[in-house]
C-alpha cells in the first residue's frame, strides 16, 4: 500500500537505502557510534545496525497503533459531548490523535517497513500497543480526565524522544508534543468547569479520578530493573530518561495540579520525601499491567475488533485511490510517449 520507501528506487545510487542490506563494516559501525555519542542525528539513508532499526520499528509502530487506538475511548464521546464548544474541541483532539498516528507511521516507513506490514501485526494482535487504551471511558468526566492525565503522561514520556537520535521520529515529536500540550490543558479546563459546578459533576470527577491514576502510572511501562529494552535504548539515543524517572517526574508534576483542581489522589502513600526531593508514592500493580499488555484488559477485544472493522470498511477507499493513481500513472505514460 502507500509507503515512502517505495518511493526509494532500488538501485546502485542508493547504496546507503534502507532496503538494502548492508554488509556489517566496522568503520560503519564506528560512524553511527560517533554520531550517537555526539548527540547527533541518524537518518533513514545513513547506515545502522540491524537491532537499532529493528527497535526503531518497534517502538514508532506501537507507538503509532497507539495513537489510532488512542482515538477510540475518546471518539465514542464526540455524539455525547455535553455542549457545541466541548464537541469542537473533542473532535479536534481526536484528529489530532489520528494525525500522529500517521506521522509515525511514516517515520517507520523511512525504516523499511510498509504500512500494510505494520497494520497486519496490529490486527493479528501480535503488536502491542498503550495499556491506558485497553479501559473504558464509563463518563464524560474520563473524557477530561483522559485529556489531563493521559496526554499529561504522554507528553511527559514523549518530550525527551524529541531528542531521539532518529531524525524522523525526532522531528515528528515536536509537533506532536506540541499539540498534546493543547490536549492536556482542553483536558484541565474541562475538569476545572467540573469542579465549580454540582456536587454530583465533582464526585464524577473524582471517581473517574480515582479509575485512571494507576493505569496512568503504568503507562511508563514497567519498572527500570525489569525493562529488558531500556539499557540499550538509552545507549542508542533513543530513549533519553528512563521509564522509573519519567514516572517520578510525572507524579510530582501532578500533585500540585490536582492539589488546584480540589481532586484526592487515590493513594494513601503519596507524601512529599524531602529527602529525595520527590513525591513517594505506592505500588503500581504490575499483575494487571501485564495481564492487559497480554491481551486481557477490560477492553483489549473490542478495541482490536473495531480498528479491524474500520480497515475492512476501508478496502474500497484504498482500492479507488490505487486505481485513481494507476489511471492517471497511465495517462502521464501515454502522453509522454
Ligand atoms: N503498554 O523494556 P520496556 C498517547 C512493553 S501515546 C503496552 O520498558 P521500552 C497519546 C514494551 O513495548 C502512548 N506495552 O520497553 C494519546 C516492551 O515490549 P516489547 C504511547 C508496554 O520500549 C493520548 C515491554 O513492555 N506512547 O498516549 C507499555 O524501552 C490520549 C518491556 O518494556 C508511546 O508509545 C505500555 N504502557 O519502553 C492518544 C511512546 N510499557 O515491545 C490518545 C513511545 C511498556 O519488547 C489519547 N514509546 N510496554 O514486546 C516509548 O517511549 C517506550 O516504548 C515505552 C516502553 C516507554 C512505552
Amino acid at each position: 500500500m502507500y509507503t515512502q520507501s517505495f518511493n526509494v528506487p532500488d538501485t546502485d545510487a542508493n547504496a546507503g537505502s534502507p532496503l538494502k542490506s548492508v554488509p556489517h563494516d566496522t568503520a560503519l559501525q564506528a560512524h553511527f557510534d560517533a554520531v550517537v555519542d555526539a548527540d547527533g542525528k541518524i537518518e533513514p539513508r545513513d547506515w545502522m545496525p540491524d537491532a537499532y532499526r529493528k527497535t526503531l520499528v518497534r517502538q514508532i509502530s506501537q507507538h503509532a497503533h497507539s495513537e489510532i487506538v488512542g482515538m477510540l475511548p475518546e471518539g465514542n464521546w464526540i455524539s455525547r459531548a455535553p455542549s457545541l464548544k466541548r464537541k469542537a474541541i473533542l473532535v479536534a483532539k481526536v484528529q489530532d490523535e489520528g494525525g500522529h498516528g500517521l506521522y509515525l507511521y511514516s517515520a517507520a516507513e523511512t525504516l523499511g517497513t510498509s504500512r500494510d506490514q505494520m497494520f497486519d501485526a496490529l490486527h493479528s494482535g501480535k503488536a502491542k500497543y498503550s495499556s491506558i487504551f485497553n479501559y473504558p471511558t464509563l463518563t464524560w468526566a474520563d473524557v477530561g480526565v483522559v485529556g489531563w492525565l493521559v496526554d499529561g503522561a504522554a507528553i511527559m514520556n514523549q518530550i525527551p524522544l524529541c531528542r531521539c537520535s532518529f531524525g524522523p521520529y525526532a522531528r515528528a515529536m515536536i509537533r506532536v508534543c506540541k499539540e498534546e500540550s493543547f490536549h492536556q490543558r482542553q483536558g484541565f479546563e474541562s475538569l476545572m468547569t467540573m469542579m465549580q459546578g454540582t456536587s454530583e459533576q465533582k464526585a464524577m470527577v473524582q471517581d473517574a479520578v480515582n479509575r485512571w491514576w494507576w493505569k496512568c502510572l503504568a503507562m511508563f511501562g514497567p519498572p527500570d530493573a525489569d525493562s529488558p529494552n531500556s539499557v540499550q535504548g538509552m545507549r542508542w539515543g533513543i530513549k533519553r530518561i528512563s521509564n522509573d524517572d519519567l514516572r517520578q517526574k510525572f507524579v510530582d508534576a501532578t500533585v500540585p495540579q490536582a492539589e488546584v483542581l480540589g481532586v484526592t489522589l487515590p493513594d494513601p502513600d503519596l507524601k512529599w520525601n524531602e529527602a529525595r526531593g520527590h513525591h513517594d508514592y505506592g505500588q503500581i500493580d504490575w499483575d494487571e499491567f501485564w495481564a492487559v499488555v497480554n491481551g486481557d484488559g477490560p477492553c483489549n477485544k473490542e478495541r482490536l475488533a473495531t480498528r479491524v472493522k474500520a480497515w475492512n470498511d476501508g478496502a474500497w477507499v484504498r482500492e479507488s485511490a490505487l486505481a485513481h493513481a494507476r489511471k492517471q500513472e497511465a495517462r502521464a505514460m501515454k502522453e509522454a510517449a
